[in-house]
């Protein structure tokens, strides 16, 4: 196996043996060759593109094949043996349709497009062939991965979105087109263009999921969410996935089963259409890592939407307490079934099973506040205004992201505790868990950490971002006093950043350490264009920060 997808690749370079993760190497192969196939069924998809020839069920089958490559999202071996001969199939249709419609195809079919196997010792094998070290330019790898992991991040957007009804073919069309570039001879030139060109998709699936979400649930607002527990039998819900939110609070209603979010799930709390439930009863614990205590103590079953699991260790207690649903898997774990058609997701298992269960240990207590996603920011604009033209708010600072279990990541706690009582923290995505109980006050009502959601509603932060330039009539979003000091992980992270680079946003801060999948040259091309840069110490970077625009 090799994987550098994420932020905690092996010695900072890549994942030999299992990863960090937990991931073991044969899923690793697996996932490998899986993509591979992906980029076969997404070269014969594009030839029937043209004809005007699309099956909506190949760009959901890329999509999904896709989202569960991401890091922490399925560990289960048997699913991706599973999704590689479904994908043959899948694939070898195509190949008959074009045949069928005539559709003329090279004398020579590119790999991708032929090869075959049946056994899960050859598709295993087939990774060391076609794997990450297959192309060997660092500058062409690098740019390759960098294009695959920002799709993988589109494909996980658009997956919720799609649940929600919201359906997009040029998203879906640029995916395939990019897998398959990613196949190609391209130059660098062409492969930086194509990166850029991902990010204008990142912001077009961003702004899809938020319409999808606001729309189904309403426009987030302010909200208190509460940090204990209450005294009766509960499920935990993490992950991104609103669609199976809603399906959970609509089958635990009057069941005596209180709801709790965990990590990612918590921006639920903000949505009205889910705030009318009684008895989704607060947010349970941190961020996804710190899950290996936390799931203990919850005491009941945790269900997976999305990334991010960390498999549980042997000794762990709560082992048979974990469900996945949708792109997400463990071996062991008890997975939940897509929904059929204009139905909801059966979730009578995991309700079953928590009736079983005592209530949750209690933690922590008290409450965070958050749900400042666009029209709740839109609706304080005028006192947002007021502040930073008084001079109340001397900047903001943007501290999306991701969180991890690397120690280095204390950097952003200390960075939130020493940051000047007269800025403001805009975030989005489970960064904010450095940060988002600390005492940090307000400046005139203003939260110092205005938080607007999940990873993917860093969109609401540029939508705000667009916002103040207009009101403040500047000519470059640059212009504006915000800071961008963000925090990734995995691929949601990496399609966020190039949607950023999209909008024109310049000298974005990133850490804890530079992805390991960028080599000297991408790096420095990012630092030329864009003003990319690491971090380095608290002090030293505030002094940078407090200096720039
Ligand atoms: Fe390693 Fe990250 Fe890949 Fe897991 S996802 S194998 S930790 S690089
Ligand atoms: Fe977090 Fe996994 Fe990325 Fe969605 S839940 S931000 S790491």
């Amino acid at each position: 196996m090799f994987c550098f997808q994420c932020q905690e690749a092996a010695q900072g370079t890549g994942c030999t043996i299992a990863g960090v993760c937990g991931k073991p190497s044969d899923v690793a192969n697996l996932q490998d060759t899986l993509l591979y196939v992906l980029k076969g069924i997404s070269w014969y998809n594009e030839k029937l593109r043209e004809q005007n020839v699309n099956p909506e069920k190949v760009d959901k089958f890329v999509f999904d094949g896709l989202f569960s490559t991401i890091t922490n999202a399925n560990f289960d071996k048997n699913v991706f043996t599973k999704r590689i001969i479904k994908a043959l199939q899948l694939r070898n249709e195509l190949h008959s349709r074009c045949l069928a419609l005539n559709i003329k195809l090279p004398a020579q079919l590119p790999s991708i497009a032929t090869w075959n196997a049946s056994s899960v010792e050859e598709f295993e094998a087939k990774a060391e062939e076609v794997g990450i070290l297959s192309t060997k330019n660092e500058d062409i790898r690098s740019l390759r991965e960098l294009i695959i992991y920002g799709v993988k991040g589109l494909a996980a957007y658009a997956e919720h979105a799609y649940n929600l009804g919201s359906k997009k073919d040029s998203i879906y069309a640029f995916m395939q087109r990019a897998l398959v570039a990613t196949t190609e001879n391209l130059s660098v030139d062409e492969l930086v263009a194509l990166t850029l060109e991902t990010g204008k998709f990142g912001v077009d699936v961003m702004a899809l999921l938020d319409a999808a979400n606001t729309s189904s649930y309403g426009n987030p607002e302010a909200t208190k969410v509460n940090i204990g527990v209450r005294n009766n039998p509960a499920i935990l819900i993490s992950g991104h996935d609103m669609k199976d939110m809603e399906d959970l609070l609509k089958q635990t209603e009057g069941t005596g089963v209180d709801v709790y979010t965990h990590s990612e799930m918590l921006p639920a709390h903000y949505y009205p259409a889910f705030k009318k439930y009684e008895h989704l009863a607060g947010n349970y614990g941190n961020a996804w890592w710190k899950q290996n205590t936390e799931f203990e103590s919850f005491n009941g079953p945790i269900l997976f939407t999305t990334n991010c699991i960390v498999p549980p260790k042997s000794s762990a207690t709560y082992t048979d307490r974990i469900y996945t649903t949708g792109a997400s898997g463990l071996s062991g774990a008890i997975h939940i079934a897509d929904r059929e058609e204009s139905k909801m997701k059966d979730f009578s298992p995991i309700i079953e099973h928590a009736k079983k269960c005592a209530a949750p240990q209690e933690i922590e207590t008290g409450e965070i506040v958050g749900g400042f996603a666009h029209a709740q920011v839109f609706a304080l604009a005028d006192k947002i205004v007021d502040a930073v033209k008084t001079g109340a708010i001397k900047k903001f600072f943007v501290m999306a992201g991701c969180d991890g279990r690397m120690k280095s990541r204390d950097y952003y706690t200390d960075f939130a505790e020493q940051l000047p009582q007269d800025t403001v923290i805009l975030t989005a995505g489970c960064a904010k868990y450095r940060y988002n109980k600390l005492p940090l006050g307000d400046i005139g009502g203003i939260p110092r950490v205005i938080d607007a959601g999940q990873c993917n509603d860093s969109y609401s932060l540029a939508v705000i971002a667009l916002k103040l330039k207009e009101v403040f009539e500047l000519n470059d979003i640059n212009e504006l006093p915000i800071a961008y000091n963000i925090a990734w992980y995995e691929q949601k992270a990496v399609i966020v950043l190039l949607a950023l680079l999209h909008l024109g946003v310049k000298n974005i801060h990133l850490g804890p350490t530079l992805p390991a999948f960028l080599s000297p040259n991408v790096v420095n091309v990012l630092v030329e264009n864009f003003g990319i840069a690491g971090i380095t110490e608290v002090e030293k970077d505030l002094e940078i920060f407090m200096q720039e625009a």
